[in-house]
């Protein structure tokens, strides 16, 4: 039986690393294969291409080019590591996917919405998560969390807050699109009560396994 794929998505800050640990250790205490991994990157030559997204000036990359180099790199991702993990009956849990170029390059960054949709469909035809979390939390909150957490700040990071506002209207917007997909996350919670929630909300659309 194939497995299943679930994305986090949320802007920065907004707690996927932590929840999908805790997802993990979840999954395999049900006796599944856990495949955990994070966008841009996920495979050696992804994660070549996550180097250079991640560092340098704001503007090192225009919006359009910084969407293909994020395909570039999710078409190796899903055909490298995904795809083959899920045939074999894994469960793939991703920090970040599709969902981040429409919010990042395309609401926030300004490239328009239908040509990504396009660029989609050329790269990866109709390949989707079965479950996307969308973390909701006040920019701000987000922001100072990775502030307190000491590492040097990412190129996105970086932004001004009209941007990091921009993202989180338009994650809302992509959840209230898609339903069936996407689920929305408080992540205002403490941890263990953004966790509790999204056991309920595995259990209910991906089935007993969850
Ligand atoms: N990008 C990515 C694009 O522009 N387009 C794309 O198509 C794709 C795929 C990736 C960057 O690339 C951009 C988006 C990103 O800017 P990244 O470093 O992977 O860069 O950035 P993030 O994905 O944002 O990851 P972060 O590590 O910054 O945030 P997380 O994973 O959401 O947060 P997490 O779990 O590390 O938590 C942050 C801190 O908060 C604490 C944690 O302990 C940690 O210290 N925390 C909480 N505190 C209070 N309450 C909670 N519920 C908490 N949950 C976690």
């Amino acid at each position: 039986m194939a497995g299943k794929f679930i994305s986090l998505e949320g802007g920065e800050g907004a707690g996927k690393t932590t929840l999908i640990r805790k997802l993990k250790t979840h999954l395999e205490n049900q006796g599944l294969e856990v495949i955990i991994t994070r966008e841009p990157g996920g495979t050696p030559g992804a994660e070549d291409l996550r180097d250079i997204l991640l560092t340098g000036q704001t503007d090192r990359w225009s919006p359009v080019t910084e969407a293909l180099l994020m395909y570039a790199a999710r078409v190796d991702h899903v055909e490298r590591l995904i795809q083959p993990a899920l045939a074999r009956g894994a469960w793939v849990i991703s920090d970040r996917f599709s969902d981040s170029t429409l919010a990042y390059q395309g609401a926030a960054g300004g490239v328009d919405i239908a040509r990504i949709r396009q660029l989609h469909t050329v790269a990866l035809e109709d390949f989707y998560p079965d479950l996307t979390f969308i973390l909701d939390l006040d920019p701000l909150v987000g922001l100072r969390r990775t502030v307190e957490r000491g590492e040097d700040p990412t190129r996105f990071e970086m932004h001004e807050t009209d941007f990091h506002t921009r993202l989180r209207d338009a994650f809302l917007r992509i959840a209230s699109d898609e339903p069936d997909r996407c689920v929305v996350l408080d992540a205002s919670m403490a941890p263990d009560a953004v966790y509790e929630a999204a056991l309920e909300i595995m259990a209910d659309k991906l089935g007993a396994n969850a």
